[in-house]
């Protein structure tokens, strides 16, 4: 059997180097070395072979199994690569033709304008501090000025959970609270970040409104903090985010946890202030709610407002995307659409 295996061993490597073709290597390998091939039937009758010789049968037929089989391995790759060429010299693979694109991912525009603002504020030394998307009544109303049964509540339409207590921030205000509390050290330390994150209101979606959105929250605590240094920090950023020479305006409002309050606009960049379908021909966009922070909301915070005071505001990155791109309903945003997403 010994012999006869250094035979089919000799034959093997002859008629491999022969094979010119796929076919021709396949045909071999199940002659040769496949579940019915001449060398694994002899591996398989080793047991026929008187005791004392079938150790060292089985050794060499092993040995010539693997040499075999890496013999194989190397035919086979110079196979493909002479059918290869022969497939291009016969023009069967035209490798003029442009490769296939691969769809690429993009970022989400939402996305595209926070990272655009965490740039800029972070440029003005504001570092992001993460509060949670899942509240307490507590900190989202009360700790801000805004006590139980009071109307202003009726300003925000909350997502109840069934834990009482519980519910869906309706806006990144109660970050401020948690702000003052982590990084004021009790009401020792100055503070300045912005506070980015979603927000959830039980509203009517409209092509301006989604239930589910994001805002982006500023806060400043320190001493001798004035309405200048907040009308300069905006007026800065709507430079930097709508154009050097961008006007802004501070137009009284009303927010329970800032006294005084504003809302702030921004001279419509389209237009240029003469007026235009997107700015609705008043000549100013809206981009934020703002104010100084109420001395209540100081106290809540571990702040003595006699000593400390601060600025806050809140600005919707969706809608000033919008405004930016002139899209004209809101509920693309989450539509999932690639038609609309691949735009950006
Ligand atoms: C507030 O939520 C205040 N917390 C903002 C604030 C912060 C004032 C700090 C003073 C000091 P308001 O409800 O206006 O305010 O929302 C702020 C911004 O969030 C709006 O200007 C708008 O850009 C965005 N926004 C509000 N509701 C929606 C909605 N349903 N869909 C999309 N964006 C919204």
């Amino acid at each position: 059997m010994l012999e006869q295996l250094e035979q089919i061993y000799q034959e093997a490597q002859v008629s491999l180097a022969a094979a010119a073709s796929s076919e021709a290597l396949h045909e071999w390998e199940s002659r040769t070395i496949g579940k019915k091939g001449a060398v694994t039937l002899l591996l398989r009758s080793t047991g026929q072979l008187p005791k004392e010789e079938r150790a060292a049968f089985g050794k060499r037929a092993n040995e010539v199994k693997e040499l075999l089989d890496a013999a194989f391995a190397e035919r086979e790759t110079q196979i493909k690569e002479i059918e290869l060429i022969r497939s291009l010299e016969s023009g069967q693979v035209d490798i003029t033709l442009p490769g296939r694109a691969h769809p690429v991912g993009g970022l989400h525009p939402s996305t595209q304008t926070l990272r655009e603002l965490y740039h800029i504020w972070a440029d003005m030394g504001f570092q992001v501090f993460r509060s949670r998307d899942v509240e307490d009544d507590d900190t989202n109303f009360t700790l801000l000025n805004i006590p139980e049964h009071h109307p202003a509540r009726d300003m925000w339409d909350t997502f109840y959970t069934t834990t009482p207590g519980v519910i869906l921030r309706t806006h990144t205000s109660p970050g401020q609270i948690r702000a003052m509390r982590e990084l004021g050290e009790n009401g020792t330390q100055p503070i300045r970040v912005i506070l980015p994150g979603m927000c959830y209101r039980y509203e009517q979606i409209t092509s301006r409104s989604e239930m589910q959105f994001h805002q982006l929250e500023g806060l400043v605590i320190g001493r001798n903090i004035r309405m200048s240094d907040l009308k300069g920090t905006i007026t800065a950023f709507a430079r930097r985010m709508f154009g050097a020479k961008a006007a802004v305006r501070f137009r009284a409002s009303y927010f329970p946890f800032t006294e005084p309050s504003m809302e702030i606009d921004v001279e419509c960049f389209l237009c240029g202030g003469q007026g235009c379908k997107v700015c609705k021909y008043a000549g100013w966009l809206e981009i934020s709610g703002a104010g100084m922070v109420h001395p209540t909301v100081l106290r809540n915070g571990g702040y003595d407002p006699s000593v400390w005071s601060g600025f806050a505001f809140g600005m919707g990155p969706e809608r000033m995307t919008m405004l930016k791109h002139r899209i004209s309903d809101i509920r693309y945003f989450w539509g999932n659409d690639l038609r609309f997403l691949e735009q950006f």
